[in-house]
């Protein structure tokens, strides 16, 4: 998968985010703080990554989340907007039109490679497709796209010594839709390049003037980009190669700050390894869109507290702490898909079932805990026969529920402070809790 380690990064981060208690400055810098890190791992610009540090600060610590948003979900929304404009936001389009499509772009970076990609892309969507091998100058260049031609089964001109030679020929004989121009590379864009990449576009007059930019080159690629800018006009790039390098998110920042946008990237060496590209839905793939999905609804309909979590997992909890807890855990659905968030509990796999089971007792015992004072909430010990009686009878219960639920509680806290010693919750103990409370395991 591209981009697989600057992909995990950020999942993490957007987990992170989801399992956050409060969304204070202090997480929020904790969070960008990864961010900035990863980013900056996958060779992007510093300004770049500043700038973005920046806006997404602003925008969570000083704009409120819109009506219906929880401060948790704004941020993992405008994390990920953020995310999509940093890599260019719009989506690159090439027309489905006759056209005339020049390349450009240092040695080796993968123009001719690009060439078939594109004939092959046209082609598969029913244009006729001609190739001009412009490259007079590494001896094996015009042998090289001629193959790729037959395979693809394209038309192909090669007649001419000098490179506009070939384009003229080229221009002179094609009725194809498609003329692509492969040009000559150079270690540097030197004057010679220059002026026959100049002379080309003026000659060509191509509709689209696409540089070709290999990933590995991370955040070197603004420069050349820019540079290609101002001396052809490019109307595009490719960025080739990010099957190989963890630079890539470098590359495609950089490439989407010079003004042309980014309209394919080469995935591989094979003719067919050439994607669409749209930020949007770069972003989603790279961080597992449903994940995201996942993630919001969570962060919608529970604050989980971790700090209370771990209060449990060392014992220190009241009654409503621990009824709480528990319902958080019932609203977030399967718990072995939360683990991960909750300390102390990764590793633990817990049957969904075993919450859901709760149903009806969990009800119950809402009840009964909102019949008690706040001291016996407190301290549930004092919970003995009459006041048992009494609280039975406000909530609509039998005595031995309400005693059942203190013994309970009890129970765990014991088995907490005995099994969690602030280390949290090991493997296994929340199914031994839940058996403790009277559900089947
Ligand atoms: N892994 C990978 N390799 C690629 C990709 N695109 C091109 N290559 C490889 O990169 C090398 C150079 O590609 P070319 O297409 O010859 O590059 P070029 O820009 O035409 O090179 P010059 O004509 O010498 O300037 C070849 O081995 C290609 O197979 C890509 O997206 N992924
Ligand atoms: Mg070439």
């Amino acid at each position: 998968m591209v981009l697989d380690k600057l992909g995990s990064s950020l999942k993490d981060t957007f987990k992170k985010i989801a399992g956050l208690g409060v969304v204070d400055k202090e997480a929020v810098e904790r969070i960008v703080l990864d961010l900035q890190r990863s980013l900056l791992q996958a060779d992007v610009d510093v300004l770049l990554v500043s700038n973005l540090s920046k806006n997404l600060k602003e925008k969570i610590l000083k704009a409120k989340p819109p009506a219906g948003l929880t401060l948790k979900e704004f941020f993992i929304k405008t994390l990920y907007n953020e995310l999509v404009s940093f890599l260019g936001s719009e989506r690159g389009e090439l027309e489905l039109k006759k056209q005339k499509i020049l390349l450009v772009g240092l040695f080796g970076s993968g123009k001719t490679t690009t060439a078939g990609k594109l004939a092959k892309w046209f082609k598969t969507r029913g244009l006729s497709v001609g190739l001009a091998a412009c490259d007079v100058h590494r001896p094996a260049a015009k042998e090289q796209l001629k193959q790729i031609a037959e395979q693809l089964e394209a038309k192909i001109y090669t007649e001419g010594k000098k490179a506009e030679d070939v384009a003229k020929f080229a221009l002179k004989n094609s009725k194809d839709d498609i003329l692509i121009f492969d040009t000559a590379g150079r270690n540097a864009l030197d004057k010679e390049l220059a002026d026959e990449l100049r002379n080309l576009g003026k000659l060509v007059q191509a509709d689209e003037i696409i540089l070709v930019i290999p990933a590995d080159l991370g955040q070197a690629a603004r420069k050349q980009g820019e540079e290609f800018v101002k001396l052809v006009g490019i109307t595009g790039i490719i960025v080739t190669k990010l099957d190989g390098t963890a630079k890539g998110g470098g590359a495609l920042s950089a490439a989407s700050v010079t003004g042309a946008k980014v309209k394919f990237i080469g995935v591989g060496e094979k003719m067919s390894a050439l994607e669409e590209y749209d930020p949007n839905r770069f972003v989603s793939r790279l961080i597992g869109y449903g994940d995201i999905q996942g993630l919001l609804e969570k962060a919608k309909e529970v604050g989980f507290d971790e700090k209370k979590a771990e209060k449990i997992a060392k014992g220190e909890f009241t009654l409503e702490d621990f009824m709480e807890q528990i319902q958080s855990m019932q609203k977030m659905g399967p718990l072995s898909s939360l683990t991960s968030m909750i300390p102390g509990l990764s590793g633990a796999k817990i049957p969904k079932e075993l919450l859901d089971v709760q149903g009806e007792k969990m009800k119950k015992w809402k009840f009964i805990i909102s019949s008690m004072t706040p001291e016996e909430k407190q301290n549930p010990e004092l919970i003995k026969q009459a006041r048992a009686q009494r609280i039975a009878r406000g909530s609509g219960s039998k005595p031995e529920d309400v005693k059942q639920l203190v013994k309970n509680y009890e129970k765990i806290k014991k088995m907490m402070k005995m099994v969690g010693g602030g280390k949290g919750l090991k493997r296994g103990n929340l199914a031994q809790m839940m058996k403790q409370m009277g559900v089947k395991v």
